[in-house]
């Protein structure tokens, strides 16, 4: 079959076509879309937070990320395994003046890129959309047929991560509190660090007076608190490993499925299609809410649709019962498949960590790993992840202003201020004792202003009085 549009014609293989605004819809399990000329960019689009988005050059080889073994924190292991340019969700390919793009309308979708092809799989009956035209709007033609829940501008937060890592206590944060109180930050959060094992969600011992009073320091401070969470994930140093054995995800062999390695341990997936493992999260999402904190970071959210596409049906059913449990509480979903997340998360982490450096280059070129901490890293994959401001508050990641236990340069620096601008998402993990004074003003203004921004290019921005480039970063 052939569709016309403004910019030619491009012929498909589909069960079934129709008009839908801004492009076509296609039916199929299995979709072919051929390019009418041939194509030299692909937009990979990875599966989670941290994975790639990008576009990349189909004439340079395929670099595998390594080690391949082990690495379910990057992407779709299946998308890593492949010796072909695979995408989550979505593809497009750069055709002459415009883009084509193939985005799945429904969970579990890949798409596949070559020079004159994009092949959709998909586990699902939603079938696809296909646009052909100007970049920025056929992506936009796109996030408005995925789901949307937009309530109100994105928090303005403070969090303990950036500055802290793990290494947090309850005096540690109340200094921090304090020293914020100058400044308009709606949301105090605290990161990773506060609890006793993943899986074993209650205070450690850095925590004496235990959550629900730091909940209610916050508040005092007129604050909304704010905590991090990894719901699905267990280590072996949780009890639940060893009292519910059960609950674990496991392969076709009964073999627990790795989710990762990370802070020593290797980290272990919940069941979310098992039906106990969801009624425990969603009282462990209660607990919080009770403690007193209503912005959860739900975090390491891949690790409840591994293997990767074949999960994410269950991932969203498992969501949409966190999303209820939560009530108004805003919930900032990171590490998540992201397709799968709309219409359930309030905020989304589009990118892999900031860093207070701008590459690792050890990892990110001779691992061939772009999805670990670095400014570059998140930058390029935030801006390939724009187009879902209409569906989400799109969450870049913190902002620094800090020089202190900081090797950025200050242009790198203004292009994640910049972001944060763009976003409208507004976070910096910077307590105010590590600032000299112009850079605590700096802050200040970061927080007080939304200078008016004008995307002129994919690239390049217009942010109040100041032009912005960010193709240097790619
Ligand atoms: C807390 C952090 C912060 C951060 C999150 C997430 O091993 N890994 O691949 C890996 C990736 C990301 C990561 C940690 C480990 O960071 O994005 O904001 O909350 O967890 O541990």
């Amino acid at each position: 079959m052939r569709l016309r549009f403004s910019l030619g014609e491009v012929a498909v293989e589909a069960e079934g076509v129709g008009k839908t605004p801004g492009g076509f819809r296609l039916l199929g399990k299995e979709v072919r879309v051929y390019a009418p000329s041939p194509a030299r960019f692909f937009f990979r689009h990875g599966w989670q937070s941290w994975s790639l988005a990008s576009w990349v050059d189909l004439a340079e080889p395929l670099k595998p990320l390594l080690p391949l073994k082990r690495r379910p924190q990057a992407d779709d292991p299946w998308l890593l395994s492949q010796k072909a340019h695979w995408g989550s969700g979505l593809g497009a390919l750069r055709v002459g003046e415009g883009v084509l793009l193939l985005g799945a309308l429904g969970p579990g979708a890949r798409v596949l890129g070559t020079e004159d092809l994009l092949l959709g799989r998909s586990g699902g009956q939603e079938g696809w959309f296909l646009g052909f035209g100007k970049e920025e709007e056929v992506f936009a033609a796109y996030s408005r047929h995925l789901p949307r829940r937009l309530r109100g501008k994105p928090p303005r937060v403070w969090c303990s991560w950036y500055s802290f890592y793990r290494d947090i206590s309850e005096g540690l944060l109340l200094e921090a509190l304090e020293a914020l109180q100058s400044y308009p930050v709606e949301v105090f959060q605290i990161d990773d660090g506060w609890q006793r094992a993943l899986g074993d969600w209650e205070a450690n011992e850095s925590f004496p007076r235990g959550m629900a009073y730091l909940a209610e320091r916050i508040r005092e401070k007129g604050l909304r608190p704010g905590l991090w969470l990894a719901p699905f994930l267990v280590t072996e140093e949780s009890p639940l490993f060893r009292t519910h054995p059960d609950w674990l995800l496991r392969d076709e062999e009964g073999r627990p499925v790795p989710a990762g390695f990370n802070w020593g341990l290797p980290l272990y997936a919940l069941d979310a299609g098992n039906p106990e493992v969801v009624a425990w999260v969603t009282s462990l999402v209660q607990k919080a809410l009770a403690w007193g904190y209503e912005y959860l970071k739900l975090d390491f959210l891949y690790a409840a649709a591994l293997p990767g596409a074949e999960g994410e049906a269950r991932y969203r059913r498992a969501l949409e019962a966190v999303r209820e449990a939560a009530g108004e509480a805003y919930l900032l979903l990171c590490g998540a498949p992201i397709l799968p997340s709309l219409g359930i998360a309030d905020g989304l982490r589009v990118g892999p960590d900031v860093a207070p450096y701008w590459d690792n280059e050890d990892r990110s070129f001779w691992l061939a790993d772009p999805t670990g901490p670095g400014l570059r890293n998140a930058l390029r994959t935030t801006l390939h992840r724009l187009w879902l401001m209409e569906n989400v508050h799109v969450d870049p990641d913190v902002v620094y202003f800090r020089t202190r236990y900081n090797l950025l340069p200050p242009k790198a620096m203004r292009l994640q201020q910049a972001m944060a601008w763009i976003t409208g998402f507004k976070a910096t993990s910077d307590p105010p004792f590590w600032l000299l004074p112009e850079e605590a003003e700096a802050l200040r203004r970061f927080l007080e202003e939304d200078p008016k921004v004008e995307r002129l290019s994919p690239y390049r921005f217009r942010v109040g009085e100041e032009g912005v480039e960010y193709a240097e970063v790619l």
